[in-house]
């Protein structure tokens, strides 16, 4: 898996590693170091709370274990890296719910993520319901529908414009009564800032849990990131939170940004697991996020 992800994120990968390399290689372990690790954090997005913890926490580790080689400074850079992709982190996380509801701002990726976990999960055997949630934009609806044909994949889709929340509640009952194993829910694209749509979502979840009944199911909620925003992303991901209470994130388009550094900030910034990584637009391009590869192709290390 390692090597497959490498492959197609090289861009993110080769501008921080050598980067990387050439800070290593060109300093001691002094006050330039600490200050080009800085600045080549803060570049890639990492976000500058969260960089100015990682430096503190280097310089720690380097005096309690009084290291003296950069090799060894490297080793414990990656543990911290590690460490904060880690943290906190719930064991019973669920990578492949039973109902799912995927939410973020306009043309993030939503809809290409749900074609590509559904092609996914109808693979390994499963009955999957696609929802197209997107009521006000016939072509939302198209897209999905068309995704739905490609793979094989049944999309339940609203008869005319409206309610997002009838469609979900419409959708939760098929997925009950005709016995699917997986519900992807795609909805429309909306800025944080636009109460009514935030409410919207709110509605959604209320209605699932509605539809549902008696039958006790868990909802995961993912916010779906798009890492060619950077920084801008996490205004927009705390209101979501806020909003709808999260249960993870996506982070899409890493095949179009040179920068590595948005995973620290969200799960540092935002305390959201990063759950899967999509690196382009064919069904194959995404995975499971993995903290230590993701490191060890961030660091060059073996
Ligand atoms: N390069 C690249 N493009 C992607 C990736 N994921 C999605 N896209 C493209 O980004 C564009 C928007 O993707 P959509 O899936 O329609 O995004 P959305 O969040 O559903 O958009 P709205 O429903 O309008 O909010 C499309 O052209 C996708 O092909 C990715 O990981 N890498
Ligand atoms: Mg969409």
């Amino acid at each position: 898996m390692f090597k497959f992800i490498k492959d197609k994120i090289t861009k993110v990968y080769n501008n921080f590693t050598a980067k990387i390399d050439s800070i290593f290689s060109n300093n001691n372990i002094n006050d330039k170091f600490f200050e080009e690790l800085k600045i080549l954090l803060i570049s890639a997005d990492t976000g500058i709370k969260t960089t100015e913890k990682i430096i503190e926490n280097l310089k720690n580790k380097i005096k309690n274990k009084n290291i003296s080689e950069m090799a060894q400074v490297k080793e414990e850079l990656s543990v911290i890296l590690q460490d904060i992709l880690n943290s906190d982190l719930n064991n019973n996380i669920n990578y492949t719910p039973k109902i799912l509801l995927l939410v973020g701002i306009n043309g993030t990726g939503k809809t290409t993520f749900a074609a590509k976990l559904a092609n996914k999960l109808k693979q390994d055997g499963k009955k999957v319901l696609l929802v197209a949630a997107d009521t006000f934009r016939a072509a939302a609806v198209e897209q999905l529908q068309e995704w739905g044909k490609k793979i094989d994949v049944t999309v339940f889709a609203p008869s005319k414009a409206g309610d997002a929340s009838g469609v979900v509640y419409d959708a939760i009952i098929k997925f009950k009564t005709e016995n699917y194993d997986h519900i992807i829910i795609d909805t429309a694209g909306r800025l944080q800032t636009k109460v009514n749509l935030m409410h919207e979502l709110e509605k959604v979840k209320r209605v699932i849990a509605k539809a549902l009944g008696e039958i006790h199911v868990n909802l995961s909620s993912w916010l779906i990131i798009d890492a060619m925003l950077g920084q801008n992303s996490f205004e927009q991901a705390k209101i979501f939170k806020e909003v709808i209470n999260l249960d993870g994130a996506v982070l899409t388009k890493l095949d179009g940004t040179g920068k590595g550094g948005m995973v620290f900030a969200i799960k540092s910034q935002l305390n959201l697991p990063i759950l899967y990584v999509s690196f382009g637009e064919k069904l194959q391009d995404f995975n499971v996020f993995d903290s230590k590869e993701y490191v060890f192709g961030l660091l060059n290390q073996e």
